[in-house]
């Protein structure tokens, strides 16, 4: 394990109001001492409490080159459990880059992406998902990601996993025990005790599963289609959803191709809109391929948004019925766009139109009804995300794997205790167990997951 001092940049590139220069290790503190002066003289940061902030300036040689805040944290009650120290320092571009490069030329290394957390992983100040968690919570953009990650980066389900894993990990030590006696036929375990271990953490790890599709939902975003014939206004609804000129919008009917999407969050909920080809017959190559995403789509999407015109609406209403015959599992939401063209618009032509699926009225063109579109939106959804946002959820897919792997060596493990199998094959099982569960929470790691994760991290974290 490396324990050389590292630094970075925390703040992001660009220059702001303030910026913060990070160190750890253990000769952070005597590194910034070399460069920081106080006020008084006397002063050495060395000689500082852990948790203390000190004003003074940072010096190369005779130059100045900042007014500083220096904040001390010594180990072992620090983000990494190291020694750190953060320079607080006026965030231009310039500045930044001449503290960096003072500290560098002391011998301290610039740190790699991650490597702060990696840190705090390794000294046991976090475990692995609650590493993993920190990452989610910086990239959080909506109320249900952000509350998600901060249960995980707290403990979240892994506390359970924890629990469960170190009773099997006793179960297990007494079974091989147990095989150790094989000729003198002893039975140290329990088999009663040993199978309602396992169908508890049946139990855990099926509900934990189970979150997964929705915490995929707050992860990504509600996989959201904007489906309908050709020039009925898909692109401009999109565009008007996402407050931006997102798609290209003409009155040449097939204008879209290729599915265009992007997500923006709504009232703490992230949807991500796809824009999709209209739904034609037409001779062109590329716009069928585009029709045939247009289905993929469909099937992929939580919510279906099915346009018609106002203005020519039987022939989207005939394709309407077999599709919604076909994707019933879909929530579907129709809605009637261009309704400024018509003056004294009817809406009783479209009541009843579709029993089962709520109607929508709007101009997407003059934005008008865009807000009423919203709010159905985020009712349609609501419950099941918020009940999965108070709930433990798995949002990584990392977990959910290793989750998975865990379930089917738990099934092999009850199937064998049924079945009576020598009990060096159930062990074996409840080893995999043991690991799958270990690798969610990093009590066993390989390089290569360590390396995967903290790569995707910020420099600086
Ligand atoms: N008056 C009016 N025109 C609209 C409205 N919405 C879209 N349009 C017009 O309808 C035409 C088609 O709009 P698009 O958004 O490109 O339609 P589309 O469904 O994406 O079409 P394809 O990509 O070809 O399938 C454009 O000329 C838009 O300006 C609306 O609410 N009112
Ligand atoms: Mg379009």
């Amino acid at each position: 394990m490396n324990t050389d001092t590292i630094c970075a940049i925390a703040t992001p590139a660009g220059s702001g109001a303030i910026a913060v220069i990070r160190l750890s290790g253990e000769n952070s503190i005597e590194v910034v001492d070399e460069i920081f002066f106080s006020k008084n003289p006397q002063k050495k940061l060395i000689s500082q409490k852990t948790n203390t902030v000190h004003l003074g300036i940072l010096k190369d040689k005779n130059e100045i080159i900042d007014e500083v805040l220096v904040t001390i944290f010594r180990k072992p009650n620090s983000y990494t459990g190291e020694n750190i120290v953060e320079i607080s320092c006026h965030g231009s571009m310039f500045v930044q880059q001449k503290i960096l490069q003072l500290i560098i030329n002391q011998g301290v290394r610039l740190a790699k992406a991650g490597e702060f957390t990696l840190r705090s992983f390794l000294n046991g100040k976090m475990d692995l998902s609650q590493a993993e968690a920190v990452a989610d919570i910086i990239a959080a953009n909506s109320e249900s990601m952000h509350k998600t990650a901060l249960s995980q980066m707290r403990g979240g389900f892994t506390n359970e996993i924890k629990i469960l894993r170190t009773q099997l990990l006793d179960f297990i030590s007494l079974i091989e025990l147990e095989l150790d006696f094989s000729e003198e036929d002893v039975e140290f375990v329990n088999r009663k005790q040993l199978k309602t271990l396992l169908l508890d953490i049946q139990r855990v790890i099926s509900k934990l599963l189970n979150s997964f599709a929705a915490g995929n939902v707050i992860k990504n975003g509600i996989p959201t289609a904007i489906i309908g014939d050709a020039n009925v206004g898909k692109s401009t609804l999109l565009n008007a959803l996402l407050n931006e000129e997102k798609a290209i919008v003409s009155d040449i009917a097939g204008t879209t191709r290729d599915a265009i999407e992007d997500s923006i969050s709504l009232e703490g909920l992230t949807f991500r809109f796809i824009d999709t080809a209209g739904l034609r017959e037409t001779n062109d190559k590329i716009e069928n391929l585009g029709i045939q995403k247009t289905l993929q789509n469909i099937e992929k999407a939580r919510i279906i948004l099915y346009l018609l015109d106002a203005t020519n609406f039987e022939n989207g209403k005939q394709k309407l019925l077999p599709l919604l015959e076909q994707y019933f599992d879909k929530k579907w939401i129709i809605v009637v766009n261009k309704i400024d063209k018509i003056e004294n618009f009817n809406f009783s032509i479209f009541e009843n139109f579709e029993k089962s699926v709520k109607t929508v009225f709007l101009s997407a063109k003059y934005r008008n009804g865009i807000e009423n579109l919203i709010k159905i939106l985020v009712e349609t959804v609501n419950v099941d995300v918020k009940i999965a946002a108070n709930e433990v959820v798995v949002t990584n897919i990392r977990h959910y794997e290793a989750l998975s792997r865990a379930f089917e060596s738990l099934n092999r493990a009850l199937n064998g205790l049924e079945t009576k199998i020598p009990t060096d094959f159930v062990s074996q099982d409840i080893r995999e167990v043991l690991f799958y569960l270990g690798e969610i929470t990093g009590e066993i790691t390989t390089n290569e997951i360590l390396g995967n994760i903290f790569a995707k991290f910020c420099i600086g974290k």
